[in-house]
C-alpha cells in the first residue's frame, strides 16, 4: 500500500515516475494567488490567451497589500477583482482573511492537488491534500491548463506519539521541534506525511499550523490524514460532501522517518533572525521585549486567540511593551472571537485588534522600534521583514506570546495555572463565503473591462539566453539569503509588486543599498551566493527584479526550491559551484565569463567560468530534462512559446 502522499501524487501524475529527484508533472485541481503575487501571475496568465482558468477551482485573495496609503494597492485590488470575474476565478475580498486560512475553510479538499503563489500554500496539506507553493508564473501556467512540474519529492513519515500537554504546549512547538532538528534546509525535496497515533489528537487548525510552517524547512509540502477530525472540520464548514476516505497510517513506504513524542515537547522559540534558530524557552526566559504580535496564517485560529484572550482576561499589557497586536486568520474567526468574548478580553487588556489579513507578518504596519526585541507567533523572522532594518524578531507559540505579553519579558507559560477558556461558538461559514465573489458567467465574462492603474506594468519580456555570459560579480552573498533580502517585504516596497522596473530598485536594499545602482552602472552581472540561496517566500519578484537589472546567472552552493525554479522560469540560470571552495575566490567587481551555456540543452553538465587574472573553475547544475530547455530558451514563457507558438 502506498502512503497518502504517494497515493495523491500517483493519482495526479501526468508525466514521469515517482522516483525521488526525477522530473514529474502533476495534474492540478486547485490554484490560488494573493494580491502581492497575483497581479503579476494574472498578467502572465493573460499571455496564454485562455478565456477561462483551466483548473477546477482558482481563487484570488486580497490579504497582503491591504494598507491603502495611496492608489497603488487599491488599483491592484480592482484589477484582480475584474481579472478573477473575467477569467473564472473566485475573488476573496480584502477583510475576508488570510488566503491560507480562508482556503482551508472554504476550498481545501482531501485527495486533491493545490498549487499556490505563496510559499505557505502548504497549509492546506492539513486537509489531506498535496498543497505546494510556487512562483506566480508557474501558477499562471497551471491556471492555463498545464500540469505542474517538479522534482519528485521524497516522502518523510513523521510518526507522532502521545498527546500535546495543552494548553501550554502547542502545535507551534511541533513544527519548531522539526526546525530545531533539521534547520531551514532540512526539508528540501521532501513532503512530510504526518502519521502515528498522535496525529489524530491534533485539531484541524493545529495541523494547519504545522503544514504552514513546513515551508520554513524548505519542504515541498506536508500532508495530514483525512480522518474524523477532517470530517468534522468539513462538516462545520458545511462541506461534508468534500470529505473522502483515503489511505493513512504506516504504509511502510516512507523514504525517511522522524519520530516525535508530543508529550515530551517543551515550549520552543526561534531566535533572531531565522526560523531555524530554535531553542527551548528556558534559554530565553527574562529576555526583555517591547512588542508582541499574535496572528499570521500560522497561528490565527480561534483557539490560538482564545487562549491569549483567556490569559489576558482582566489583566493589562505589561508597561514595558510599546505595543501588542492580535490578528484573526479570517472573518469567521473574527466572528467567533467576537461572540466568545475573546475580542473584548484582548481589547480590554490593551491589545490592538487588527483586521483579518497578513498584516505585520509581512511588514504591513506594526514595525517594532529600532533594535527592539519583538515576540511574534508568526512563521518567519528574516532580517528586516518586520519593516525595521535592525529588528530582533523571536517566533513562538500563542501560549508563550500571551504569558510574555503579561510579564513584559519572554516567559515560560508552564509557570501559570491554565486559564478557563470560553466556550467556542460554532463557526458560521456564510460570514466569509458571502464575500467571496463568484466569477462572472462565461457568457458575460468576455465583456468585462480590466482596469489597469498607472502602477500596473506588463511583465517584462523574456530575452534569449546568450551562449556566453560576461560580466562582473555584483555581490558575494552569504548562506541563506532570503527572498526578502532580494525583494524586501513591507508596505513601501511591496506596493510595487505590479511594476517590475520600479521594484527592481529595491533589490538587496537591506544588505547592500548600492546593489541596484551598481547593476545599472555595470550593465548587469553575476550574483554569487552560499547555500540555500533564495529561501523563504515564493515571490518571483526576487527573480524578476535581478533580471530587470541585467542579472542572467546566479552561482551558488545550493538553492531553495521555489526560488531556484523562479530563476529558471524568469530566465536567470541558477548554477552550482562544483567545488564549494571556489566560492571563497569570488570578489566583488571581478570579471567573469561563462561559456557554452547553450550546451546545457544538449546534456552538458559542467561549464567553465573564466576569471580575469585568475585561474578558471567549473560550475554545474541540477536541471530536470525540461528545465535544461527552459533555461536555454531564456525562461518559461519563451519556452512555451517555442513549444506552442499559437498558445502563448
Ligand atoms: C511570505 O510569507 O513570505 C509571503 C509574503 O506570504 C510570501 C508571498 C509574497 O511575497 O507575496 C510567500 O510566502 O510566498
Amino acid at each position: 500500500m502506498a502512503s497518502l502522499a504517494r497515493t495523491i501524487l500517483e493519482e495526479h501524475l501526468e508525466r514521469g515516475e515517482l522516483v525521488p529527484g526525477q522530473e514529474i508533472a502533476l495534474r492540478v485541481d486547485q490554484a490560488l494567488a494573493q494580491d502581492a503575487t497575483g497581479t503579476m501571475a494574472m498578467m502572465q496568465f493573460e499571455l496564454f490567451g485562455e478565456d477561462r482558468v483551466r483548473v477546477e477551482t482558482a481563487v484570488v485573495y486580497v490579504d497582503h497589500n491591504i494598507l491603502q496609503i495611496d492608489f497603488k494597492n487599491p488599483d491592484d485590488h480592482r484589477f484582480l477583482q475584474a481579472m478573477a470575474a473575467k477569467y473564472g476565478a473566485w475573488f476573496s475580498r480584502p477583510g475576508n482573511g488570510i488566503c491560507h486560512y480562508v482556503h482551508c475553510e472554504r476550498f481545501a479538499k482531501p485527495g486533491q492537488t493545490l498549487v499556490g503563489a505563496d510559499s505557505h500554500t502548504t497549509q492546506s496539506g492539513s486537509c489531506a491534500m498535496i498543497a505546494i507553493g510556487a512562483g506566480g508564473l508557474d501558477v499562471a501556467v497551471c491556471m492555463a491548463g498545464h500540469p505542474f512540474e517538479l522534482p519528485c519529492p521524497k516522502i518523510v513519515g513523521v510518526f507522532l506519539e502521545n498527546e500535546l500537554a495543552r494548553p501550554w504546549i502547542q502545535a507551534k512547538d511541533v513544527i519548531l521541534e522539526l526546525l530545531r532538528r533539521r534547520g531551514v534546509r532540512g526539508g528540501r525535496g521532501c513532503i512530510f506525511e504526518f502519521t502515528g497515533p498522535g496525529v489524530h489528537t491534533l485539531s484541524y487548525t493545529e495541523r494547519g499550523t504545522i503544514a504552514n510552517m513546513i515551508a520554513e524547512l524548505g519542504a515541498t509540502g506536508a500532508v495530514f490524514p483525512a480522518d474524523d477530525e477532517t470530517r468534522s472540520w468539513l462538516e462545520e464548514q458545511e462541506r461534508l460532501e468534500d470529505f473522502v476516505e483515503l489511505p493513512t497510517g504506516d504504509t511502510g513506504d516512507f523514504d525517511e522517518e522522524e519520530h516525535i513524542d508530543l508529550a515530551e515537547l517543551v515550549p520552543l522559540l526561534a531566535k533572531p533572525s531565522s526560523p531555524g534558530n530554535v531553542v527551548p524557552v528556558d534559554e530565553l526566559v527574562g529576555t526583555a521585549i517591547q512588542q508582541v504580535c499574535i496572528g499570521s496564517s500560522v497561528n490565527s485560529s480561534y483557539h490560538d486567540l482564545a487562549l491569549c484572550g483567556a490569559v489576558m482576561r482582566g489583566q493589562r499589557l505589561s508597561e514595558g511593551l510599546v505595543s501588542a497586536t492580535a490578528t484573526p486568520g479570517s472573518r469567521q474567526i473574527l466572528d467567533q472571537i467576537t461572540r466568545s468574548g475573546t475580542y473584548v478580553d484582548l481589547l480590554m487588556a490593551g491589545v490592538r485588534m487588527l483586521e483579518p489579513a497578513c498584516g505585520p507578518c509581512v511588514g504591513m504596519g506594526q514595525a517594532p522600534p529600532s533594535g527592539a526585541n519583538s515576540l511574534r507567533t508568526f512563521n518567519r523572522n528574516f532580517p528586516g521583514r518586520s519593516g525595521t532594518a535592525d529588528d530582533q524578531v523571536y517566533l513562538c507559540s500563542p501560549a508563550v506570546a500571551a504569558v510574555s505579553m503579561l510579564k513584559g519579558v519572554i516567559s515560560d507559560p508552564r509557570e501559570l495555572d491554565p486559564p478557563e477558556l470560553p466556550e467556542r461558538p460554532p463557526a458560521r461559514p456564510e460570514v466569509v463565503q458571502k464575500h467571496i465573489l463568484e466569477p462572472a458567467p462565461e457568457g458575460e465574462a468576455g465583456s468585462i473591462e480590466i482596469p489597469r492603474g498607472p502602477n500596473i506594468k506588463p511583465p517584462p519580456e523574456q530575452k534569449p539566453l546568450p551562449d556566453v555570459l560576461a560580466g562582473r560579480v555584483l555581490i558575494v552573498a552569504p548562506d541563506d539569503i532570503s527572498t526578502g533580502d532580494l525583494s524586501p517585504d513591507g508596505a513601501t516596497v511591496m506596493a510595487y509588486r505590479s511594476n517590475v522596473p520600479a521594484i527592481a530598485e529595491f533589490t538587496f536594499q537591506h544588505r547592500d543599498k548600492d546593489f541596484a545602482k551598481r547593476a545599472h552602472e555595470w550593465g548587469g552581472g553575476f550574483i554569487v551566493a552560499g547555500d540555500n540561496y533564495g529561501q523563504g517566500s515564493s515571490r518571483e519578484h526576487a527573480a524578476l527584479a535581478p533580471a530587470q537589472l541585467g542579472v542572467r546567472a546566479v552561482i551558488a552552493k545550493s538553492f531553495a526550491r521555489i526560488h531556484r525554479r523562479n530563476l529558471i522560469a524568469q530566465g536567470i540560470v541558477p548554477l552550482l559551484f562544483n567545488d564549494g571552495a571556489d566560492y571563497d575566490r569570488a570578489e566583488l567587481g571581478q570579471k567573469w565569463e561563462i561559456h557554452d551555456l547553450h550546451a546545457i540543452a544538449e546534456g552538458e553538465d559542467e561549464l567553465q567560468v573564466e576569471i580575469e587574472g585568475a585561474p578558471a573553475f567549473t560550475v554545474t547544475h541540477d536541471f530536470l530534462p525540461r528545465e535544461r530547455e527552459i533555461v536555454v530558451a531564456g525562461g518559461l514563457i519563451r519556452y512555451l512559446k517555442e513549444q506552442q507558438p499559437a498558445g502563448v
